[in-house]
């Protein structure tokens, strides 16, 4: 743990220098890419605090005043990020919630030792409401041998990473990641253009607040679910009634509960035997922040740093939160299931 005066400015690029210092084997290719992310992050922010000047500033059919087509945002999010990171040598390819494939190094730039994971916008459905959006990503090593990054090296177990992180688009903007060496928060100010240390080592409650679940569901919820949750609402199990908090966007709902404590669940059902969320860009990544920050991430079965995925695109039933929240989940959901 780096330390660190409650007085002194530390900006994300000195904090990033000085963990990377910590390891002297350390060739700051990791390092680059978080700096490139941080900025990929201020560009994506700067168009989401204008999102709902879009169609005042743009030109009719969503050109915009220099005659490109306005983008999406998802979309913008998703080429930026590309744009950001394409060139920096660092890449072995990059994948992305937005796109099918592996996003391949184009031949004019080197090729690195880093797979980029990332879900560039998530939540962004809710954007025509101002409700916070956010950016994921997930950093693991190149395993094959090969210059360009094959399926062998995105589909890697999340305990395999080697940085990850998010950025929250809300009230006011927040990076926070990790390498393994804890997890801290950043602070965009817009004034300067920085991102600013302002929650070092974050360490998640150990005991619930929050409950975050979309229960328009419960129809579709086996009975061990169903049971779960009665037991976090404080009406099976004798504990304490959680609070109910559900933004609909994950990161949203993520960050509070890092922060107050609880736990988010996206439970499968009858209609997604599987759940809605994606393994290697939303849950993996969450997953090894919340370790950091002494909490845990299950599927239901076993840790999602543990499982081995097989497709880019995959989805995963996720329980992720404070420690004693995420145990109660494996203990109830293991139970031999009871139907009526
Ligand atoms: P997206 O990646 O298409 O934006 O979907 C992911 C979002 C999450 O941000 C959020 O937690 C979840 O979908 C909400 O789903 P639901 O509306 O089914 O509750
Ligand atoms: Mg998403």
């Amino acid at each position: 743990m780096l330390n660190h005066t409650a007085t002194s400015v530390v900006t994300i690029d000195r904090y990033i220098i000085e963990q990377e210092r910590q390891h002297p084997e350390a060739t700051g290719e990791l390092s680059g890419i978080l700096y490139d992310l941080a900025l990929a992050a201020k560009m994506i922010s700067s168009k989401v605090r204008r999102a709902g000047l879009a169609d005042v500033l743009g030109a009719t059919d969503h050109e915009n005043v220099q005659g490109e087509v306005q983008q999406k945002l998802d979309v913008f999010a998703n080429d930026t990020i590309v744009k950001a990171m394409d060139h920096s040598g660092r890449l072995c390819g990059m994948a992305s919630e937005e796109e099918p494939d592996i996003i391949q190094i184009p031949d004019r730039f080197r090729c690195g030792k880093y797979c980029l994971l990332f879900d560039p916008l998530d939540g962004s459905s809710n954007i025509d409401v101002n409700v916070p959006v956010g950016t994921i990503f997930s950093v693991v090593q190149k395993i094959t041998r090969g210059k360009h990054g094959e399926a062998e090296d995105f589909l890697q177990p999340g305990r395999r990473q080697v940085a990850a992180g998010y950025v929250i688009y809300g009230s006011s903007t927040m990076l926070v990641y990790t390498t393994g060496q804890g997890a801290h928060g950043f602070t965009l100010d817009p004034t300067i253009g920085e991102f600013l240390l302002s929650h070092p080592d974050i360490q998640m409650p150990d005991t619930g607040r929050y409950l975050s679940v979309n229960d328009s569901y419960e129809q579709y919820w086996d009975e061990n679910v169903k049971s779960l949750m009665r037991r976090y609402r404080g009406l099976e199990g004798g504990g304490k009634p959680f609070n109910v908090r559900y933004v609909g966007s994950l990161v949203a709902d993520f960050h509070r509960n890092l922060l107050g404590g609880g736990i988010f669940c996206y439970p499968a059902n009858t209609k997604n035997p599987n759940g809605k969320l994606r393994l290697l860009y939303e849950a993996n990544p969450l997953a090894f922040i919340v370790e950091q920050a002494g909490g845990l991430a299950s599927d239901g079965r076993q840790s999602i740093m543990n499982v081995q995925p097989t497709e880019l695109h995959q989805r995963t039933p996720l329980y992720i939160g404070s420690r004693s929240a995420v145990n109660a989940a494996v203990e109830t959901l293991g139970r031999e299931l009871v139907t009526v």
